[in-house]
């Protein structure tokens, strides 16, 4: 199933002449006020968020899992579902694949279906969260940091395997998050844990192309819930630092206990250089993995504030690599990333509202309301008409979602490919 650009431009005619009346307007007021428009529409242009190839199909709980019907059944019908969000939004270019639920069977067929729909091979995801078909040795009691030898070796391989089959696909970096860790105390030693993974991840590191970067994500609990070895950005931090200058943490937002001042994470990360990637969704208790904005809209403005201050401000940080981690309970999936990407954008945009130097000269002067009230004015502007813009200057739709509906992209979906179920199998 693919959407072409006459359908979408057709579907644009009913609300252009809002969108044009609501764009002149807030573009007006925002020049007024010496913002430069443009640029902000041009940075919006640019930003391509990876879409998790794993985020495609019904997602579930361990309570159960319910269907959406018309879910892909294979790397090439994923790649085709991101084909639709990038066609609807020009902002979806790129796929983070999971390894081994992803591997290709047909590298130059898979790579050809990705170009011609625009989209890249982004980071690569190892997998020594569960035990493969035919797998000698299991993971149960750890993978990088186990205590034995041969298990961690066959994690490390594994590794390796995904960076092989990343570097026939463009990617060009690893993502490593580790279920490991503890579900009781005295389980583990904290210490041998640690430098077992330290030591794995530095053979991994090794054995890195030398444009490739690995990203080390850190998570507090879950699936263990007593301790997990790389438990917060501290440690993710110091294990990336161990491996040398191409490794970096990743921080993805529902990794953090409640409450936690992400965006000084962020912050602090970049000041160091060592702001490799970000997995957006949004959260009310862990790691719920839901829509992003959908909960905490102002904290995410407040992240990005950050990462706009860090991508002026340190030069040292490589280009992030942004992705959407989430996964689909109840919403069709493919709408669910649409309304993420839109969030992702619409922070973004916001956060390029603040005046920068304003902001600094009222820290400088203790000028606290000022601050505030600076980060609010940013904040109530409705940027939609720009993100809007931003994607029918590229051939994108205005309202993706009713595009998408009324495309009758589900239907379509199911027609082709039936009721199967990632989440049942049937
Ligand atoms: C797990 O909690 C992490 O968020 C991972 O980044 C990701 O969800 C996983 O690799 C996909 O299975
Ligand atoms: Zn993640
Ligand atoms: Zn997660
Ligand atoms: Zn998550």
């Amino acid at each position: 199933m693919r959407i072409n650009q006459n359908q979408i431009q057709e579907n644009n005619k009913t609300s252009i002449k809002t969108l044009e009346e609501q764009f002149n307007y807030t573009s007006n007021t925002l020049n007024n006020k010496g913002v430069d428009v443009n640029a902000i529409i041009k940075k919006l242009q640019n930003l391509q968020i990876a879409i998790p190839s794993w985020a495609l199909g019904a997602g579930g709980t361990r309570f159960g899992r319910f269907s959406f019907f018309g879910e892909p059944k294979n790397l090439e019908q994923k790649i085709e579902d991101i084909g639709i969000l990038n066609a609807l939004t020009h902002s979806a270019g790129a796929v983070s694949l999971h390894i081994p639920w992803d591997i290709p069977e047909d590298y130059n067929g898979i790579k050809t279906l990705a170009n011609s729909l625009n989209i890249k091979f982004d980071a690569v995801n190892s997998n020594t969260f569960q035990d493969q078909n035919n797998a000698a040795l299991s993971y149960k009691f750890g993978s990088l940091s186990n205590t034995s030898k041969d298990i961690r070796q066959q994690a490390i391989q594994h590794n390796i395997d995904v960076i092989n089959i990343g570097k026939k696909l463009g990617s060009k970096s690893l993502t490593v998050w580790l279920a490991d860790g503890a579900s009781f105390p005295g389980q583990n030693n904290f210490q041998t844990a640690l430098i077992n993974t330290e030591n794995s991840l530095k053979e991994i590191y090794a054995t890195l192309p030398k444009d490739w970067k690995m990203l080390i994500e850190y998570k507090p609990f879950e699936p263990n819930f007593y301790s997990t070895v790389i438990q917060d950005w501290g440690t993710s931090f110091m294990l990336a630092t161990a491996c040398g200058d191409k490794a970096y943490s990743l921080v993805d937002l529902g990794h953090h206990l409640p409450n936690c001042n992400i965006e000084q994470i962020v912050s602090t990360l970049m000041y160091k250089g060592k702001l490799g990637g970000f997995h957006f969704n949004d959260s009310k208790y862990g790691d719920d993995d839901l829509t992003v904005g959908s909960i905490k809209p102002y904290t995410l403005f407040l992240i990005f504030n950050e990462l706009v201050y860090g991508m002026e401000n340190n030069p040292n940080n490589p280009d992030l690599e942004w992705m959407i981690d989430a996964s689909h309970n109840l919403k069709d999936p493919l709408e669910d990333l649409l309304q993420s990407l839109e969030a992702i954008q619409e922070a973004f945009a916001k956060a390029l509202l603040i005046d920068q130097n304003k902001l600094k000269n009222a820290q400088l002067n203790n000028d606290i309301v000022t601050c505030q009230e600076i980060l609010h004015d940013a904040y109530r502007t409705d940027v939609r008409p720009l993100v809007a813009k931003a994607r029918l200057n590229l051939g994108g739709a205005i309202n993706p979602i009713e595009t998408y509906r009324a495309l009758n992209v589900r239907n379509q979906l199911i027609k082709e490919r039936g009721k199967y179920s990632i989440a049942t199998g049937l």
